[in-house]
């Protein structure tokens, strides 16, 4: 027998594969489709690293088997290759961007390949790719024709570290989600997208999806639909309303007094009625320097100033009520104002008892001595007019109608989620096909002229005046109006890098089409995706913008579903082997190059799966992979004692079956590491057994196959067990042989049956014992006693004798 080297046999497999095109699969196919999908990555400088496989592993391993049990399946891989990271390589290794990414790229597909994936290479993609970016452009300017895209003055998250304004999804904490820069505001004119138009559908039809849970959850809170009312509060001596927007109408008794942000228009509009316009300027000042995060924080001291010479009145109580400007009420949020019910609402609360104002409260039972009451959902009504004595709901709704009957109010749902700032005032990303013309304004590009090209620059550094580099080509920028022929400028903000991902799982399905972003008949086959899986840091990111994308492509006829993607999972970081986070500066990364190397593909497929709970977290152990190793060398040396037979091995019929079983299901809901220590258990059963039929080995290789693909082949071709182990059927499982494997044998003291346990059939004696001494109520039976005898008649009974 040969010994087993990895290196031997992995890149020969890998050769087979492409050549033979194992896994490229038709668009034409009488078989019923599955579309996997992973995240495909950034090919940055630094390569994979042992976190990517992960999930890849994965959904490869569900790939391989649906391959097996008679599907078409679709598993693509590409690149998403427009960015910043890239860009500020490039710029301070002083290589175009376009050359940076395509070594990368080539760095990357190596590492892939030495993995073993079964992606479909033919249809490879890459964002950067004009072929590529065509569609995306051609999509843009479709949301453009719709109203969806427009520009905009307005503040933005600027990064002045990046040079880069950012959305709001990538602001963390009030920092920048790539270089931990603090953000700070800046007005800019923008493109923006109307995500805001689809919030309600993003919503509702997430109840279709087979999404995780937590995924769900993310998605709704980012989103953020507050159903409530908007209420005009009159001012007092002149003839203007003040709207807010609550949640809480019911509480309206108990408002007495209002708060607006510092930047709302009324003190702008009004500057002339207010007394002690210098130290509003003042506060104005200090607040623009915090960012959103800063202002909001709970925790935080409240700080404000009263408008003096301005009134509101409650329309209800007709009381009048002071004006306050603050930094906890948001210009980006309803209306930029609020009623201030100190009794129920925590920073009201803190705001009011820190400035003195009136507390009342309007829900019987508050306590308010120490805080405000905020469990207020339910409760009666006190304090409050036509309210009193109605539960919150009912108050809610009563209030609603009142206002709308008096003129002084609407129901109104509001969001958290604000439009999606779409420019980029950089280099390496998608043109947006937009000219600029003096009488026409905003003009759409002809779509015969796509792709717009990235023109070559001289210099692709970012500038300080928050212009991309493109601006500087003033030959390029110079371009006529396709409307009016006059002249026109060509837009200079490139696309975001989440552009190029919001909609690349449609290309893979007619990746080199170039009429259409991809044929009806394709789109109709493989879409929705069946099965994706990627980071939760996604979630609120590119997996909100594809469905939104996606949803628009419906709305026009270019795709048949109306979700791309039918189900969604996650995968947990792989972290450090001291639990933290792999990163270059901790130095704790491990490059998957390393283990395939000394260990084989295999063995780090086998590992990457085996390490843990798929969903949790879980830190890189070494130990663990030389575990690996040594499993599947276990598995290699099997093939001594292979004998010819077409029949089960001895005694083992049932565990055959329930490893079948298992694996299939475990396999299937993304359980790989039970399904591997189950396969373990069975090549001990088969060394302890002595030998092993042809047949059950081939069983065994075929479910052993999608976790390590390359020895599983070697090992069916040394044995001769005939043709190519990929191309074969998956093995089916009889539930009638497993059921009947597991039986349940009372446990007697002194003749008595105290408890029974449940055991496998033919189990040994020493197993038996062992679990039965397990139960909690052997201790209690045995008790200040001693046991004298135990007695097991096989597969019957257990007797203990105590004294
Ligand atoms: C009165 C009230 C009474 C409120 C009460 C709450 C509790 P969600 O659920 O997040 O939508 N609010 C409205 N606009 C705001 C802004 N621009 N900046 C800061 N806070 C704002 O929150 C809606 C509630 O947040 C609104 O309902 C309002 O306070 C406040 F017992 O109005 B409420
Ligand atoms: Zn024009």
């Amino acid at each position: 027998m040969k010994k087993y080297i990895p290196s031997e046999i992995e890149k020969k497999w890998q050769d087979f594969w492409d050549e033979h095109e194992s896994f490229v699969c038709e668009n034409n196919s009488d078989k019923e489709k599955f579309y996997a999908l992973v995240e495909f990555p950034y090919p940055s400088g630094q390569g994979l690293h042992v976190g990517h496989p992960r999930p890849y592993t994965a959904l490869d391993i569900v790939s391989r088997m649906k391959r097996m049990q008679g599907y078409n399946v679709l598993y693509p891989m590409g690149w998403d290759a427009f960015g910043l990271p890239t860009e500020n390589y490039a710029i301070k290794n002083k290589i175009h961007p376009a050359i940076v990414t395509k070594n990368n790229i080539e760095h990357f597909k190596r590492q892939l390949k030495s993995i073993g994936f079964s992606f479909d290479w033919s249809r490879e993609i890459n964002t950067t790719d004009p072929e590529y970016y065509k569609w995306t452009q051609w999509i843009f300017l479709q949301l453009f024709k719709h109203g969806l895209a427009y520009k905009k003055e307005m503040p933005i998250n600027w990064c002045p570290s990046c040079k880069v304004g950012l959305s709001n999804e990538e602001v963390v904490g009030g920092k920048c989600e790539r270089c931990g820069e603090v953000v700070v505001r800046r007005v800019k004119s923008q493109w923006m997208l109307k995500i805001t138009d689809y919030a309600d559908r993003l919503i509702e039809d997430l109840d279709d999806l087979d999404f995780i849970e937590r995924v769900v959850t993310q998605q709704k809170n980012w989103i953020g639909r507050s159903e409530g009312a908007s209420i005009k509060f009159s001012l007092k001596d002149f003839d203007e309303k003040l709207e807010v927007f609550t949640t809480r109408p019911d509480t309206i008794y108990g408002a007495t007094y209002m708060v607006i942000a510092p930047e709302h228009p009324l003190i702008k509009n009004h500057s002339d009625k207010i007394e002690n316009l210098d130290e509003i300027n003042a506060y104005k000042e200090e607040v623009a320097k915090k960012s959103d995060f800063e202002r909001t924080e709970l925790e935080k001291e409240k700080t404000g100033v009263e408008i003096k010479g301005i009134k509101a009145i409650n329309p209800l109580t007709n009381k009048e009520m002071p004006i306050w400007i603050s930094d906890y009420v948001l210009m980006t949020y309803g209306t930029g104002a609020i009623m201030a019910v100190p009794a129920h609402d925590d920073r009201d609360y803190d705001f009011a008892k820190k400035f003195g104002l009136e507390i009342i409260p309007v829900i019987e039972g508050s306590d308010i001595s120490e805080h405000a009451n905020t469990e207020t959902s339910t409760g009666k009504m006190i304090n409050s007019g036509i309210l009193n004595g109605l539960e919150v709901k009912e108050a809610i709704a009563k209030m609603i109608d009142y206002l709308e009957e008096n003129n002084i109010g609407d129901r109104k749902v509001n969001y958290k989620l604000r439009d999606w700032l779409f420019s980029r005032q950089r280099y390496w990303g998608e043109p947006i096909p937009i000219v600029h013309c003096d009488k026409c304004g905003y003009v759409a590009l002809p779509e015969e002229e796509l792709p717009l090209l990235l023109p070559k620059v001289e210099n692709y550094e970012p500038t300080d005046s928050g212009e991309s580099p493109l601006a500087t080509m003033t030959d390029w920028v110079n371009t006529t109006c396709p409307k009016c022929g006059g002249p026109a400028k060509r837009e200079t903000d490139t696309m975001p890098q989440w552009a190029g991902s919001s909609w690349y799982f449609l290309r893979y399905t007619d990746p080199h089409n170039d009429k259409e972003l991809a044929s009806k008949e394709a789109l109709e086959y493989w879409t929705p995706v069946d099965w994706y899986n990627g980071g939760m840091e996604h979630t609120t990111l590119h997996l909100l913008y594809s469905r939104f994308w996606h949803k628009f492509l419906y709305d026009i006829g270019v795709v048949p579903t109306k979700e791309p993607y039918k189900k969604r999972t996650s995968h947990g970081m792989i972290l450090g082997n001291n639990n933290e986070k792999m990163s270059k500066s901790r130095g704790n990364v491990v490059n998957p190059d390393d283990i395939v190397r000394d260990y084989g593909a295999d063995t780090l497929r086998c590992y990457e799966m085996f390490i843990g709970d798929f969903e949790k977290p879980v830190p890189w152990s070494e130990n663990g992979v030389k575990g690996c190793r040594r499993f599947l060398e276990r598995v290699w040396n099997l093939q001594s004692i292979v004998v010819d037979g077409e029949d089960y091995s001895e005694g083992l019929v049932s565990e055959i079956h329930k490893t079948i079983k298992k694996v299939t299901e475990d396999y299937t809901n993304l359980k790989a590491n039970t399904a591997i220590a189950q396969l373990m258990t069975l090549s001990n059963e088969f060394n302890s057994v002595g030998k092993i039929t042809k047949e059950d080995f081939r069983t065994y290789l075929i479910l052993l196959n999608p976790v390590a693909p390359h020895i599983t082949e070697e090992l069916w071709q040394i044995c001769d067990l005939g043709g190519i182990l990929s191309e074969k059927d998956w093995p089916k499982f009889n539930e009638k042989i497993i059921i009947d494997d597991e039986i349940e044998i009372p446990v007697q003291f002194n003749g008595k049956v105290r408890y029974t346990i449940k055991i496998e059939r033919d189990a040994s004696e020493s197993k038996v014992f062992e679990i039965v001494e397990e139960n909690e109520l052997f201790a209690k039976n045995t008790e200040s006693k001693k046991v004298i005898k135990k007695i097991y008649i096989s597969n019957k009974i257990v007797n203990i004798v105590v004294k």
